[in-house]
């Protein structure tokens, strides 16, 4: 069969003018690797905000991978305007559909919706493309007049080394293949995925709590080859959670990949490193340790049950650099709670240990869908969810650049996060300046073209319908 996955670009908002790409959509790019094993003719089709009329005729099924519900309105626009034939088999998956799979079904109309793991799913789905009964494909749901059918009983598959590769070659070499990526240097290389899911609860994250899969070091070293071989990559980052989750892991990876000569930067939380693991990592190619310190206050980190500690944060970050890896810093300002006083436990903390630190990564918390802070949005007192009778349907606002959005607390309470928030910003530019200047940034350019598909006067619709388990 002919299929088309339709998958949402976003430019890297920090250079959304240079067009800058960010990486490839992975969700996407397995299944269309999985549907070519099954001998489907698959092609890859990006939507952004500025190109979503496309024509589908001549496909017999169109997915859609919505990764993150900041891009629902894209796909309910490109629902809209492009061109279908009247049989064609539309399917949906990915992250804003597993969590939130009746208003998905509901609003952007698919035939049939996959609620997890995509792999192997969807071939199955095109088994029945021909007679449209689903209801023996476990881990899909699909609306059945007013009644919403769920066909429970898919297991996450525990040996994922069997899935085929992602399916790159679908995409242009310089979607995926960069050489201004890797810690300030022209390393020509691309992104990969040693494993999913992860066990920590922190609350401002939409992957807490979610099991893990890994890979072994033979199946990644087998995707390096390969990417060495066909693409002349010399580096490579980690997408995805932490790294370090199993030590196990890390060294089984390191040990098979160290020959291949590559450089390599990863995510890591900053409780996983110790000398064994960061001299395996070193000897094996890894460049930068990109850590998720996120606040340098104590009541802060707790809030957001990270659980680190600010010890923590000064040891791996001292250890990371001693073992000659450079360290890159994610923060994230403005959690529910943050104030000038812990603000300024953040500028102290980065202060002192700013010598091991090479660059960082500044963003304003945003309330993501599928967080505990969403899902508990009236204890703290976030606005505009689409629990909230006042929701908007702008699910464009959850986008985690230059959002300045007010989410939480009293006029007062915001007015001086705001300014917390650009004292930091001017303390962080100022140690590990930025090549653009944040007030210059086009971002906006995206968000407002994207919010301006939010369906005013939204509701949730679902009421009404009956759910059913089979
Ligand atoms: C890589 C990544 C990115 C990359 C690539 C995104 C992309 N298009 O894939 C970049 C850097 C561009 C990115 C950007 C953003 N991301 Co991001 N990203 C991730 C990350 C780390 C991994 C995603 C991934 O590849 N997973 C692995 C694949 C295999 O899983 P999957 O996508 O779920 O796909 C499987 C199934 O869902 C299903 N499936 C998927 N599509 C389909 C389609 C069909 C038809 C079927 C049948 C099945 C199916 O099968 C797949 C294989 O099993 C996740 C966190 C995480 N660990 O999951 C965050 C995450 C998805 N991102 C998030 C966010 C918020 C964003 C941004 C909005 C951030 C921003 N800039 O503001 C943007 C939106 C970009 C976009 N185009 O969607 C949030 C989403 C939360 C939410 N509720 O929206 C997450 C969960 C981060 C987090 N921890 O909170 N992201
Ligand atoms: S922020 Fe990192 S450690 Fe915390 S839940 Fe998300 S992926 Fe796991």
């Amino acid at each position: 069969m002919r299929v088309a996955i339709v998958f949402p670009e976003v430019l890297d908002m920090a250079r959304y003018r240079e067009r800058r790409k960010e990486f490839p959509p992975f969700g996407a790019l397995y299944i269309a690797a999985s549907l070519e094993q099954a001998g489907h003719d698959v092609k890859i089709v990006k939507i952004n905000p500025f190109e979503l009329v496309h024509d589908f005729r001549g496909f017999d099924a169109v997915g859609f991978s919505i990764s993150a519900s900041a891009t629902f309105n894209l796909f309910l626009e490109c629902r809209k305007v492009s061109t279908f034939e009247p049989d064609t088999l539309l399917m949906a998956g990915g992250v804003h559909v597993n969590l939130f799979p009746e208003q998905t079904l509901i609003d952007l109309r698919p035939d049939v919706i996959c609620v997890g793991e995509g792999e192997d799913v969807i071939c199955e789905i095109l088994e029945h493309a021909g007679d449209r009964d689903f209801s023996s494909v476990p881990g899909v749901a699909f609306l059945d007049g007013e009644r919403y059918v769920r066909v429970p009983g898919r297991r996450l598959e525990k040996n994922i080394d069997r899935f085929p590769l992602p399916a790159r070659h679908l995409l242009n070499v310089d979607d995926f293949v960069m050489s201004n990526r890797m810690s300030n240097t022209d390393v020509r290389m691309t992104h990969i995925m040693p494993g999913r899911g992860c066990p920590f609860p922190c609350r401002y994250c939409a992957s807490a709590q979610t099991r893990v899969q890994y890979r072994s070091g033979d199946d990644v070293r087998h995707e390096l080859e390969h990417l060495v071989d066909r693409y002349g990559i010399e580096g490579f980052a980690v997408v995805g959670n932490d790294f370090i989750l199993s030590k196990t892991n890390v060294f089984d990876i390191c040990n098979r990949i160290a020959d291949l000569d590559l450089s390599w930067a990863t995510l890591s939380r900053v409780d996983r490193v110790d000398p064994d693991v960061l001299a395996a990592m070193r000897r094996a190619g890894c460049h930068e340790l990109e850590f998720g310190v996120e606040s340098g206050s104590q009541r802060i980190l707790d809030a957001m049950d990270k659980r680190a500690t600010v010890d923590q944060v000064r040891y791996a970050l001292r250890a990371s650099h001693e073992a000659g890896i450079k360290n890159k810093v994610f923060l994230v300002h403005g959690f529910p709670g943050e104030d000038m006083a812990s603000t300024e436990e953040t500028i102290r903390l980065l202060d002192e240990v700013a010598p091991y630190i090479e660059r960082t990564s500044l963003f304003r918390f945003v309330p993501l869908p599928g967080t505990y802070v969403y899902n508990n949005a009236v204890s703290y007192g976030i606005r505009g969810t689409d629990a909230d009778p006042s929701w908007d349907g702008d699910w464009a606002k959850y986008h985690i650049h230059h959002n300045h959005h007010h989410w939480w607390g009293t006029d007062r309470q915001f007015a001086e996060l705001t300014d917390a928030f650009w004292r930091l910003w001017a303390f962080v530019e100022e140690r590990w300046p930025s090549k653009i200047r944040l007030e210059d940034l086009p971002a906006d350019q995206w968000l407002q073209q994207s919010r301006s598909f939010a369906k005013s006067g939204w509701r949730r619709q679902n009421a009404a319908l009956e759910t059913v388990s089979i």
